[in-house]
């Protein structure tokens, strides 16, 4: 069975908590109770996931609001946000997160936001259309490695960025990348393609 094709308008945060939740190929698209997509900051999530919780085969869609909110660790398998809205998936507290397939296109600003310590691995994710892929929350102490596992990249500015000194980035596997500025850019250093 399938839901591909129906499209949720979502009013009211969805929260997974500890459990699945599979869309089946479903569109969740905020309404304008939860934001309008665009930069303001304090929109609301149209997800939360805590504690190891598993989204898949799930699109975000016109209206991505603030995306997903991560709360002690979650796994997210097939999941692709149309619009990306002020960001895609933030990290709210601790744990390990794990991004495996999926995509995420025009985001005017952030993909992935780390306001906590965590491991994150993502793995054969696409990302067209963005200027940071992932970004430690800026000026914060915050420890997250982050693994980037193949995937491809297009229209972007910077793949990862940090101003911690006890955040980092590692690429593993074919990474295919096409008009991405910078590959990752520490507090007093950038390394470009
Ligand atoms: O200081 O904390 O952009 O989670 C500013 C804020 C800002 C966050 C972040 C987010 O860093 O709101 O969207
Ligand atoms: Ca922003
Ligand atoms: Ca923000
Ligand atoms: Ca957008
Ligand atoms: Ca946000």
């Amino acid at each position: 069975t399938t839901n591909k094709g129906k499209v949720n308008v979502v009013d009211k945060t969805i929260v997974v908590d500890g459990t699945e939740f599979d869309g089946k190929g479903a569109t969740y698209t905020a309404s304008s109770k939860l934001g309008d997509g665009g930069q303001g900051e304090g929109q609301q999530p149209i997800f939360i996931l805590k504690n190891g919780a598993t989204l898949k085969n799930v699109t975000i869609g016109d209206n991505g609001a603030d995306g997903i909110h991560v709360y002690g660790g979650a796994t997210l398998k097939n999941v692709h946000w149309k619009d990306v809205g002020e960001d895609a998936l933030t990290v709210k507290s601790p744990g390990d997160l794990n991004v495996i397939g999926g995509s995420a296109s025009q985001a005017a600003d952030k993909v992935f936001q780390v306001n906590a310590d965590s491991n994150i691995y993502i793995k054969d994710f696409k990302a067209d259309g963005f200027q940071t892929f992932v970004r430690t929350n800026g000026g914060q102490p915050i420890t997250s490695n982050v693994t980037i596992e193949g995937g491809e990249f297009t229209n972007g500015k910077t793949l990862f960025r940090t101003d911690s000194k006890t955040s980092e980035v590692n690429f593993v596997g074919e990474m295919s990348v096409q008009e991405v500025a910078t590959k990752v850019r520490y507090l007093d250093q950038k390394e470009a393609f």
